[in-house]
């Protein structure tokens, strides 16, 4: 060939090159149910924010294997019913490769097992009920369970504030406030701390002035709330309103801003244990903080950390998988890789554990992390010291 035909045809060889290579990078679609509207909207989009600023980097950056990374965000309202819907959706009309969420555990009971009966993985970011991962091997979290958590909460409070008994209030319809409940319960009775009563309220309830009148009777040193973020705002300040000072103790569902909207200084002094910190200090964090600052001119919180992780630790899986293009062995193929995945992300140091033993069934994976206490000042969460 000519030296001048060379040069004809070489523009018509790259573009060909480019077109080919743009035909093999598809997109890889990720499904996130959130709870987007409704009572766990708050928490719901942070989760979506963490999404998006992680998908969006990971895309810049390039993608996974050239391949770009595709948001499907569906709202589930944060209820049974629509959790179901949308997992239905994205998993057998969208074809997402896996579907991240749904934001409470008590929904994740209900979509989890169409995951895995379909075996795509859901990948829960939020949901820190125990059980959630015994639903199947496709169930994976990310998210540090009570159980986990709460032991070492309760001991940082019961230490800091010399609390010899406390009270407990908490939700018996919500799998997770029930879960977290059951853990405070046995904690208290390892850590050889009375209860003086326990007190129950329902979903959606706005008004505990009977619980707290009991509560206040029976004086307890502190109040260990197994809540969500509303309801334990309006408890706090019902609290205050009776004349009680007691410090509060609580699980995850106290870790969203929406706890001193509604409570504001009346929150003060509340402990909440978490694996995610704002003043982690972690190059890894205080990149997140700041990526998430200048993308949505707000503060992140646990739940965009953990979601933003989510999605690393998923891109970090997929770089070891070899999509065919067939979704059902694909689906497959990044189910089993990722249990070895471990990052170094916003919640620091992260890895996987298989879920406990279940008779006669196969079991997902949880989160093996520490969790760090925190106590509430000035309407925000600092490090207890
Ligand atoms: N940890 C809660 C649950 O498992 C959800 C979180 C968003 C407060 O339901």
């Amino acid at each position: 060939m000519q030296f001048n035909t060379i040069l004809k045809t070489l523009p018509l060889l790259m573009l060909t090159t480019g077109l080919a290579s743009a035909a093999q990078a598809a997109d890889v679609k990720l499904g996130l149910a959130a709870a987007l509207t409704g009572p766990a909207a708050k928490y719901g989009v942070a989760i979506k924010n963490g999404f998006t600023l992680a998908a969006d980097e990971v895309n810049a950056a390039g993608g996974v294997n050239g391949n770009k990374l595709q948001l499907l965000i569906e709202d589930e309202q944060g209820k049974k019913e629509e959790a179901i819907n949308v997992f239905k959706k994205l998993i057998f009309k969208d074809k997402a490769l896996l579907v991240f969420g749904p934001t409470l555990s008590n929904s994740a009971f209900a979509a989890d097992p169409i995951a895995n009966a379909a075996k795509v993985v859901a990948f829960g970011t939020s949901n820190t009920a125990d059980g959630i991962t015994a639903m199947g091997p496709f169930t994976f979290r990310n998210s540090v369970m009570e159980a986990d958590v709460l032991p070492v909460t309760t001991r940082a409070a019961v230490k800091h504030f010399g609390i010899k008994k406390v009270a407990i209030i908490y939700g018996n319809d919500d799998a997770f406030t029930k879960s977290g409940y059951d853990v405070f319960k046995a904690t208290l009775a390892d850590q050889k701390i009375p209860v003086t009563t326990t007190e129950a309220y329902a979903k959606g309830d706005v008004d505990f002035k009977a619980q707290l009148t009991k509560i206040k009777a029976s004086n307890p040193d502190a109040i260990v709330c197994s809540c969500l973020t509303e309801e334990a705002a309006n408890i706090i300040l019902q609290t205050r309103a009776l004349g009680m000072k007691q410090p509060f103790i609580g699980g995850n569902g106290l870790n969203s801003p929406k706890l001193f909207d509604i409570a504001k200084g009346a929150g003060d002094d509340t402990i909440m244990g978490s694996p995610w910190s704002p003043e982690n200090l972690t190059p890894a964090n205080k990149a997140f903080i700041a990526a998430y600052k200048a993308k949505f001119g707000s503060d992140p919180d646990q739940f965009a950390a953990q979601a933003y992780d989510a999605l690393h630790v998923v891109a970090d899986a997929l770089k070891k998988v070899k999509l065919s293009g067939a979704i059902d062995k694909d689906r497959i193929a990044l189910q089993q890789a990722l249990p070895s995945v471990t990052i170094e992300g916003a919640t620091g140091k992260f890895a996987f554990r298989k879920a406990p033993p279940v008779t006669g069934k196969e079991v997902g994976y949880d989160a093996q992390q520490e969790a760090i206490v925190n106590i509430a000042k000035g309407g925000k969460f600092i490090l207890l010291k």
